[in-house]
């Protein structure tokens, strides 16, 4: 019971960032591949208000979320991508919302 509470919860988290994301997945950006449960490059550098997207190449779903900060994609299925786009400048850690050992940096300039 707990576990499908959680599920559901998420699910609908997902669906609503996606709707946000669609609309910058066409402009200029940093791109990130999720592979072999990595992020490659794990740190990037991008500028404020340029979209960061996370393309999942993994057959696990992985779902970036950035440490105490209200950014977060989707939930990603294998070949998904999702978009997060951070307008202040500083540098923020990123984890696997499913795999917390994964991590990565984002240097925004
Ligand atoms: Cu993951």
């Amino acid at each position: 019971m707990t576990m499908f509470k959680s599920l559901a919860l998420s699910s609908a988290l997902g669906a609503a960032a996606g709707i946000a994301l669609a609309a910058q997945v066409l402009a200029q950006g940093t791109s990130v591949s999720i592979e072999s449960f990595k992020f490659a490059p794990a740190t990037i550098t991008t500028n404020a208000n340029a979209p960061i997207t996370f393309v999942n190449k993994d057959g696990a779903p992985h779902q970036v979320v950035v440490s105490g900060k209200p950014f977060k994609t989707a939930v990603l299925q294998k070949g998904q991508s999702g978009s997060i786009t951070i307008a202040d400048k500083g540098s923020y850690k990123y984890i696997c919302g499913l795999h917390p050992s994964m991590t990565g940096t984002i240097e925004v300039k």
